[in-house]
């Protein structure tokens, strides 16, 4: 994985459409040169709880540092449920591989994180035949829209015929955002204006990507809260309408989840399921975050995979989800 590290200064953004004051403007970085970093493109030891780790795993573990280790996962988003059964399965691992020292303890721990992580598919991603379409939720500024433009910029760099779909037809900024990617990627957006309804986008979507034989259409929807019934219905309907005009899609429903969001996210990851059944988690802005825990729970929880990290704001900080990476990007701050 290659990318600009954080401490280089970013090149000057080149100028693009005007956006209305609140869009997010996308950095225009698609030919900027990029540099070997660690996997996934992390910086090595940024979590921070590596070294927390190894202190407490710093002599034979007893009953005072399986305590320990447990406060840290919490503390690191891991959240409390999965925290408990991991400390336990790990528990009964060291003991059953004849563990002694605190390195066999952290060991079993690692492997015990490292094989849910497998067992959830993480890090496989296959577009499947096409036409395919994939949807993309979560609550308001995770990076769904940013990430959407460096998905297509890897596919179409992978020579797959990509469109963009505007079905965040809440704000006119949103659809702008979408159209100033598509442009500056060479990609067709499919939009209609402010206020429509997202599920007409999204039937246009579905329309376009048979009729120009697309191999893959991604739809935009607008932020939402889990808990806004009337606005995860108003999603349940754009799914419906996929789904209707094309069965056996959307094949992707793709949460996009932020990394520095806390525990919240295992409830956006229960919410969206329900109501639009995810299949696949995006894990974005791990380079700002210390933590990134709640994506081993949100995946454990609903048995999907992580698909990909973003890891910058760049058109090409999209890693394919690495969980070793992860793990040692996890253990070694
Ligand atoms: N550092 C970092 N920033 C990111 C990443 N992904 C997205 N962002 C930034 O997060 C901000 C929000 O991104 P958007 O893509 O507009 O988020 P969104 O989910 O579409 O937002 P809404 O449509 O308002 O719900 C932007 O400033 C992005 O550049 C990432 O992986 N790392
Ligand atoms: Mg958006």
């Amino acid at each position: 994985m290659f990318r600009r590290r954080r401490d280089e200064p970013a090149a000057a953004p080149e100028p693009v459409a005007t956006p209305e004051p609140e869009a997010n403007q996308p950095p225009a970085t698609v030919a900027r040169p990029q540099r070997a970093a660690t996997g996934m493109g992390l910086r090595r030891g940024s979590s921070g709880l590596g070294s927390r780790l190894r202190a407490a795993f710093g002599s034979d573990p007893t009953e005072q540092t399986w305590a320990e280790v447990e406060e840290m996962l919490v503390a690191a988003d891991v959240g409390g449920g999965m925290t408990v059964e991991l400390i336990e399965a790990a528990r009964a691992r060291f003991r059953a591989d004849g563990g002694r020292s605190g390195d066999d303890a952290r060991r079993a721990l690692v492997t015990e994180i490292r094989d849910r992580l497998v067992a959830t598919g993480s890090g496989a991603f296959e577009l499947g035949p096409a036409p395919a379409v994939l949807l993309f939720v979560g609550v308001n500024g995770t990076g769904k829209t940013t990430t959407i433009a460096k998905l297509a910029h890897r596919l179409s760099a992978d020579g797959r015929s990509v469109a963009l779909a505007a079905a965040d037809t809440f704000r006119a900024a949103a659809i702008e955002q979408l159209r100033v990617w598509g442009e500056q990627l060479g990609l067709p957006v499919i939009a209609q204006r402010a206020g429509a309804d997202p599920g007409a986008v999204a039937f246009d979507a579905v329309a376009a990507a048979e009729s120009r034989g697309l191999d893959a259409v991604l739809v935009d929807t607008a932020g939402r809260l889990q808990n806004k019934q009337q606005l995860m219905d108003e999603l349940a309907k754009v799914r419906r309408v996929i789904e209707r005009r094309l069965p056996g899609q959307p094949r992707h429903v793709i949460l996009v989840l932020d990394a520095t969001t806390g525990q919240n996210g295992i409830l956006q990851a229960e919410g969206f399921s329900r109501e639009v059944g995810v299949t696949g988690i995006i894990l974005t802005k791990l380079d700002g975050s210390a933590k990134g825990g709640v994506a081993l729970a949100a995946a454990d929880r609903l048995g999907v995979p992580i698909l990909f990290a973003g890891v910058g704001e760049e058109i090409d900080a999209l890693a394919p989800f690495d969980p070793d990476a992860f793990i040692e990007w996890l253990f070694a701050g």
